[in-house]
């Protein structure tokens, strides 16, 4: 089963928007494997947002993801890193479709509400820097055979 890391950014957070995601994820059918509400510090911002290390909006996106809590989650399901993308929609809100989280919800790419993983290498390593393996929980759910075909 694949997994995924998913952020509530701190503008998700602040715009009372975490209990919104939370069902949306749920009602899709994924499972939420591990969740929790941490401060990021700017080191593990940094690593984190490595890929995006020179870039002229890296600056502002340590500041702003490091401003306030925000909610960590891995988020399993077969196809979980491009079903999440979708649900996420486009980085810019103005591209993302109505329906997505970013479409219903935001406005400015530097307020866009949520972090997903891009690939499985990266949510990979995304887990991995945000949560322990103890952390990350296995279990049944005997909704699942309503969800899933085979
Ligand atoms: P993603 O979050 O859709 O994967 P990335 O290109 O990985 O998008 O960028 C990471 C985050 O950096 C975005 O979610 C957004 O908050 C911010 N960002 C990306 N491009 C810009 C920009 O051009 N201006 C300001 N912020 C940006
Ligand atoms: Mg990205």
């Amino acid at each position: 089963m694949e997994q995924t890391y998913i952020m509530i950014k701190p503008d998700g957070v602040q715009r009372n928007l975490i209990g919104e995601i939370v069902s949306k994820i749920e009602k899709k059918g994924y499972k939420i494997a591990a969740m929790k509400m941490i401060r990021i510090s700017r080191e593990t911002a940094e690593i984190h947002y490595g890929e995006h290390k020179g870039k002229p909006f890296f600056g502002g996106l340590v500041d702003f993801i490091t401003s306030g809590p925000v909610v960590a989650m891995v988020v399993e399901g077969d196809d979980a890193v491009a079903g999440m993308r979708k649900m996420m929609g486009a980085t810019n809100p103005l591209n993302a479709e109505f329906g997505t989280i970013r479409g219903d919800y935001g406005i400015s790419v530097g307020r866009n509400i949520i972090h997903g993983s891009d690939s499985i290498e990266s949510a990979k390593r995304e887990i991995g820097i945000f949560f322990k393996n103890e952390e990350i929980c296995s279990y049944e759910r005997s909704l699942d055979s309503w969800i899933y075909e085979n």
